[in-house]
C-alpha cells in the first residue's frame, strides 16, 4: 500500500480527524508537521499541497486534497475495507454530509476564537463569537436529542469529525450546558477505538494553549 503523507499538526481538531479515520480503516500515514506559528501553511511549496493554506493536507502518490472532511472521504473510500464510516447508501450518506458541513460551522467560531489568541493579538473572545459558538452546540445538542451517534446506530465520520471539534470547544464552552452532546461526546470516547488516547494528547496541548493565552 503506497504510503499517504499527511501534512499535519497534533493541535489541531481536524488534523486529528484525519489520524483518527486513518487509525480505524488501518491506513498507516506519513506525518509532515506545519508550522502554523511561524506561517508554514503558506509557503509556495505548502500551497501546491493544499492551496487554501490550511491543515490537514495530504499527497496520495502525486494526489493532493485539503480539508479534513473531503480528506476523510476520500480515504474511507480509497482505503477501507467497508463503508460503515462513509455509507455508500445515497441517503445516508446524505445525512453523514450534513452533519460533515456541521462540522465545518462549529470549528468557525473555534477558528475566530483561536488564530488571534494563539498569534498573541487578542486576549479574550468577544462575546458574539461566543454566541455563535453556544448557538452550534444548541443546534448540536437538539439533533442529538434520543440517538447515540449522529447519523444511524453507528459511529461514522459525522461522529468522529464533531467529537474531535468538540473536544477543542471545551476549552471554553462548559460542556454540561449541552447534556446530549456530553453524553454522546463520552460515548465516543467510550467506543471508538484510540479516539480518546489519540484525541487526548493533542487536545489537552490546544486547551493548556488557549487557556494560558486568556486574560
Ligand atoms: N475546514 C477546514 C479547517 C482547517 C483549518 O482551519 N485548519 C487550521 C488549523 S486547525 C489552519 O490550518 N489554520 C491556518 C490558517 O488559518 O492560516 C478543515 O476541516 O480541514
Amino acid at each position: 500500500m503506497p504510503t499517504v503523507t499527511l501534512y499535519s499538526l497534533d493541535v489541531s481538531p481536524p488534523v486529528r480527524a484525519v489520524i483518527l479515520t486513518a487509525k480505524l480503516i488501518d491506513l498507516p500515514l506519513n506525518n509532515r508537521d506545519v508550522n502554523l506559528i511561524e506561517r508554514e501553511q503558506m509557503s509556495k511549496e505548502f500551497k501546491k499541497v493544499n492551496p487554501t493554506s490550511m491543515v490537514p493536507a495530504i499527497d496520495d502518490n502525486g494526489f493532493t486534497l485539503g480539508d479534513s472532511h473531503a480528506i476523510s472521504c476520500y480515504l474511507v473510500g480509497k482505503y477501507a475495507k467497508n463503508d460503515a464510516l462513509y455509507p455508500k447508501d445515497l441517503q445516508t450518506r446524505a445525512r453523514v454530509d450534513h452533519f460533515l458541513h456541521m462540522d465545518s460551522m462549529l470549528f468557525i467560531p473555534a477558528k475566530m476564537s483561536f488564530k488571534p489568541l494563539l498569534l498573541g493579538l487578542a486576549n479574550s473572545i468577544p462575546e458574539d463569537t461566543l454566541q455563535f459558538w453556544r448557538d452550534g452546540y444548541n443546534r448540536l445538542n437538539e439533533a442529538l436529542e434520543g440517538k447515540k451517534w449522529l447519523v444511524g446506530d453507528s459511529y461514522t465520520l459525522a461522529d468522529i469529525t464533531c467529537a474531535t471539534t468538540t473536544a477543542a470547544a471545551t476549552a471554553v464552552l462548559n460542556i454540561d450546558d449541552y447534556p446530549n452532546v456530553k453524553a454522546w461526546f463520552e460515548r465516543a470516547e467510550k467506543e471508538i477505538p484510540g479516539f480518546k488516547e489519540l484525541n487526548d494528547t493533542g487536545n489537552k496541548k490546544l486547551v493548556e494553549m488557549i487557556r494560558s493565552k486568556l486574560a
